[in-house]
């Protein structure tokens, strides 16, 4: 399921109203001495092509963005570590500022939410008189929010709150609690007292629990689907966010200080950006564009420019990732952010000879932008991801083909900026096809020569938040296990196959491999070493060197995998994802968060769909 939309027209919020919470949380922040940790959660077992190296080289924005929203609204006194840098960190064990910090958050995206949950776990040790108050965020969050509380009253530990939002709602709740605070009160208590008061129904985008059935939630109230922010300039600036950062450590507990300026660059080289939010696609695999209320959010070109200067002087970073579902969704809006870019210039220096940017758009897009390559090039982006997805358009049409994504290829050759190829493997996609272009190798081949720098193979995995969800698991697709090996969480990443209807679904694990291992493999890297004179230099060079090294990490962590899918007995589930708690909105109505719960009058209890489990041999 998608989720719904909010009524046409009340999809964003007015003009103006998350910079008025900010400037009304300066003035309430001044009367309260409040200390957060944020936590980033992050499963190292996700370690693998296409994203490694850059899954630990990015601070990620959404805590960054958190933790600058909280700081731009005067609460100094936080501090953002990572999973990817700090394995140990307890929160049972952390002190800010020589105390247990009022708020303990959390965020994590759907494939490290075990290591979430066992970090709000963690946090439920602290003896309760002093235990911080809970909240849990982040794209798990936003989809799967029930996923955060425990229904096993032997495994207890839940968040008190998930915001299923961005910063306002966040602010929005820090505003009701504090507003019912009383001196010296635990923010947890004053959140007792809010949500018991009925002030959180009024913000939408929270989950909340209510009742205790031995140490489980009785129920879950859905405060319904948040209003977005359509102006992104408003949005709170992204330097604050890095001078909050928990320096990389071995440590259960946190550090004195946060991580010095000059340290950032050496362990976070690349900086992702929020520039724009929203594709005007609708591909029924995606949970994106419903996600965005299907708004195109913008930042202005001055704004982008203003970030990545400071972002520059500040700490150094040269190199952004745009945080964007397609940036080339608007042409007009493009040109607009590209030309203020490339003409920016600060203290006598121009930002494009300090400034390198890279982000994701459609082969659709980049043809319409074809003329304009040049001035992105010199606005300073060197390389776009491009959802090539399958290139016969078999899997899903939008606009491209091979001579299509050949063209659209070149033309950024051309220009000197690296195009970088995402490609879905399905169930009726061979290894190799005679004559046609329909074979894995066929496409990765033809994505060679029109000069892809790099290679990404994800298998089409059912999302959360996607049309094509509830029918996958309905069609008995999806794997509860395999060969006695449960599918956790961190495997849904789209490099292990776990829902396929192909007679021998290792075939498909391995078809991944082979198509990697015929673009990574030390025959290119030699060839890429060799011809450094085309417009886009070394990169291919580099690129092929992680690559083989990802490679290798690929192959280690998912052939045990297709060696279960071969030899074991696969079982396969109908059960789509929903919560296990009784759910629903405010007024007792169906959740936004799950639609599997049959709406309700408040007084009757709640019905569940049927569940059915299927098993279904392997061979
Ligand atoms: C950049 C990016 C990456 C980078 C991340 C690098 C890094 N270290 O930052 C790379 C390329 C490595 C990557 C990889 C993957 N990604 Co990715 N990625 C994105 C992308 C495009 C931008 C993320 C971002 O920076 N957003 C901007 C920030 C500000 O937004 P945010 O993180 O959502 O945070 C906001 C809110 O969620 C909220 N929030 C966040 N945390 C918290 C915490 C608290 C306490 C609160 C209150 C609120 C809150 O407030 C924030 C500010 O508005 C998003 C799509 C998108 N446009 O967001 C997908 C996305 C995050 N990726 C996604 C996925 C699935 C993946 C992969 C599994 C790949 C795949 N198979 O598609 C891998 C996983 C790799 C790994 N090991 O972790 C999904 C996650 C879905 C989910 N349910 O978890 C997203 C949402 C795309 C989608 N399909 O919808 N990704
Ligand atoms: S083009 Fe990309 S971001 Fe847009 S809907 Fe399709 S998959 Fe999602």
């Amino acid at each position: 399921m998608e989720l719904p939309r909010r009524a046409r027209g009340d999809e964003l919020l007015k003009p103006g109203e998350l910079t008025r919470i900010r400037e009304r949380l300066r003035i309430l922040a001044r009367e309260h001495d409040l200390s957060s940790v944020i936590a980033c959660a992050f499963d190292h077992r996700t370690r693998m092509l296409p994203f490694i190296f850059a899954d630990t080289r990015m601070i990620p924005a959404g805590v960054r963005a958190i933790g600058s929203a909280l700081a731009d609204a005067g609460f100094a006194k936080t501090r953002i570590v990572l999973q990817q840098w700090n394995r140990n960190f307890r929160p049972s064990q952390m002190r800010l500022d020589g105390r247990i910090p009022d708020v303990f958050m959390v965020s994590s995206m759907s494939l490290h939410s075990e290591e979430c949950m066992e970090l709000i776990r963690d946090a439920h040790r602290i003896d309760p008189a002093h235990r911080p108050l809970i909240i849990a965020g982040g794209p798990h969050a936003v989809y799967e929010p029930y996923d955060l509380f425990s229904a096993d009253p032997a495994n207890p530990g839940s968040a008190d709150v998930v915001v299923t939002g961005e910063e306002f709602v966040l602010l929005s709740f820090i505003e009701a609690v504090l507003s019912m605070r009383g001196r010296d009160e635990s923010m947890r208590g004053a959140f007792v007292r809010a949500r018991d008061s009925g002030i959180l129904d009024a913000i939408p985008g929270l989950v909340y629990s209510r009742g205790d059935r031995n140490g489980a939630p009785e129920e879950l109230i859905d405060t319904g689907m948040q209003r977005l922010v359509g102006d992104l300039d408003e949005l709170p600036h992204p330097v604050l966010g890095y001078r909050l950062m928990e320096p990389p450590g071995r440590h259960a507990n946190l550090s004195a200080q946060a991580m010095p300026a000059d340290q950032v660059l050496k362990h976070s080289p690349i900086s992702s950006l929020v520039l724009t939010f929203g594709c005007k696609f609708a591909c029924p695999y995606c949970p994106i564009p419903a996600y965005n209320q299907r708004q195109h959010r913008v930042k202005s070109g001055d704004r982008i420019a203003d970030e990545m200067f400071r972002l520059n002087k500040e700490f150094g970073l040269r190199l952004f990732f745009g945080a964007d579902d397609n940036f080339f969704n608007d042409k007009a809006r493009t040109l607009d952010i590209v030309e203020k870019l490339a003409r920016a210039e600060f203290e006598g220096i121009s930002l494009r000879s300090r400034a390198r940017w890279y982000t994701e758009v459609t082969v659709h897009d980049t043809l319409l932008m074809k003329d304009h390559l040049p001035l992105v090039r010199e606005s300073g982006c060197r390389a776009l991801w491009l959802g090539v997805e399958d290139l016969t358009a078999t899997l899903i049409k939008k606009g491209q083909s091979a001579d299509k994504t050949a063209e659209a290829f070149h033309a950024l050759r051309e220009a000197g900026i690296c195009p970088m190829p995402m490609m879905m493997h399905h169930d009726s996609q061979p290894l190799y096809s005679r004559g046609s272009d329909y074979g894995l190798l066929n496409q990765v081949e033809l994505l060679r020569r029109a000069g892809a720098v790099s290679m990404q193979i994800l298998m089409l995995t059912p999302a959360v938040g996607s049309k094509l969800l509830e029918s996958t698991y309905a069609s008995g697709q999806v794997f509860e296990s395999a060969g006695g090996r449960a599918v956790r969480p961190y495997m849904r990443d789209g490099n292990y196959v776990v829902a396929s209807n192909h007679k021998r679904p290792w075939q498909k694990q391995l078809t991944m491999l082979a198509g990697y291992l015929y673009f990574y493999n030390p025959v290119w890297l030699v060839i890429a070493l060799i011809r450094t004179g085309t417009p886009v230099r070394k990169k291919p060079a580099y690129l092929q060197i992680f690559g083989n090294l990802g490679l290798v990490m690929t192959i280690a962590r998912t052939s045990g995998w297709a060696v279960r899918l071969m030899l074991g007995r696969i079982v396969r589930t109908t059960r789509s994802p929903c919560s296990r708690i009784p759910m629903h909105g405010v007024d007792g109505g169906a959740s936004s968060h799950d639609t599997s719960v049959t709406p309700i009058a408040a007084t009757h209890p709640l019905v569940r769909r049927p569940e059915p489990l299927r098993e279904v041999a392997a061979r």
